[in-house]
């Protein structure tokens, strides 16, 4: 049978279609495919929650692929390496709790990952507001990338959600955009947006996990995003907290989902 290139695009088209209707009412969506919001992705849809991902990029992995500077390996320690291994990546024992992987093949896994788990991802997606009802924030404004890059004047769609994770890493986009349009205040310190402090790799690891919580109703902080709320350092292509905090925040929101 000679191939329709319109039948081509009706598939599309269809696919992706159903593909968005079904991530129009959500149980939790994840802003940001770094590394931190790929691993609670995967999470919570292995544990059958109804998850969607935005990326902004036309590629998912954030800052992973670089590893450090460019040598695309990541270091992560033992927990870190456990994290990994469960994904299908063996991270190699370097010295004592210090393990190397392929950051490459670690980003491919992660994405894998959270696919084969049910987790939707939607790339050149951004997200560029939230919706509130009641002090609690209840669902994502999203348009494409292209729309934003073109500065074009374009309305956006939305996304309901019972739960978003701000996993945008350095930039927290979607903190930046409450804290802007809203003025709201956060579960912070200070109720705003501490900011991100400079390199201390031991210190920021742990505070990574500390850091990975609720910051508005509705809405938690995971990855370098909850060191960037709550006023910690950067750690450097580290990147076994950035699962860790995955990790976390999918148990945390997934145990207030079974409430
Ligand atoms: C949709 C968006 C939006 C938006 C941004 O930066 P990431 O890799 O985030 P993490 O926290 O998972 O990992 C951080 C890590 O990569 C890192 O930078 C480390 C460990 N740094 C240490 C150091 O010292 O520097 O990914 C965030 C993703 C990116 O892909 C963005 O494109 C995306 O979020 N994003 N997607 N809508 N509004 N804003
Ligand atoms: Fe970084």
């Amino acid at each position: 049978m000679a191939l329709d290139e319109v039948k081509i695009t009706q598939a599309i088209v269809e696919r992706f279609t159903e593909k968005l209707k079904e991530a129009l009412e959500l149980d939790v969506a994840v802003v940001g495919a770094g590394p931190s919001g790929l691993m609670a992705a995967y999470k919570l849809a292995k544990e059958g929650f109804k998850v969607a991902i935005f990326e902004r990029k036309l590629s998912i992995g954030g800052g992973m692929w670089g590893g450090g500077m460019m040598f695309n390996e990541i270091v992560v320690q033992e927990e870190g390496a456990r994290l990994l291994k469960e994904i299908g990546v063996e991270a190699r024992p370097w010295q004592e709790d210090y393990y190397t992987a392929d950051s490459v093949e670690t980003v491919c896994a992660l994405g894998y990952a959270a696919r084969k788990a049910g987790a939707m991802i939607f790339n050149l997606i951004s997200v560029e507001d939230v919706m509130v009802r009641k002090d609690r924030v209840v669902g994502l404004v999203i348009n494409w990338t292209a729309v934003e890059m073109g500065g074009l004047h374009v309305d956006p769609l939305a996304i309901r959600s019972k739960y978003v994770v701000e996993s945008t890493g350095h930039e927290l986009s979607v903190l930046h955009i409450m804290q802007k349009k809203l003025g709201v205040q956060l579960m912070t310190p200070s109720g705003k947006i501490e900011g991100e402090k400079s390199l201390w790799a031991d210190v920021a690891e742990t505070t990574t996990l500390e850091n990975t919580r609720e910051v508005f109703p509705g809405v938690f902080v995971a990855g370098m995003a909850a060191n960037a709320t709550f006023g910690s350092y950067r750690m450097g292509p580290i990147f076994g907290g950035m699962l860790l905090s995955g990790e976390k925040v999918a148990q945390e929101i997934a145990a207030r989902l079974k409430k």
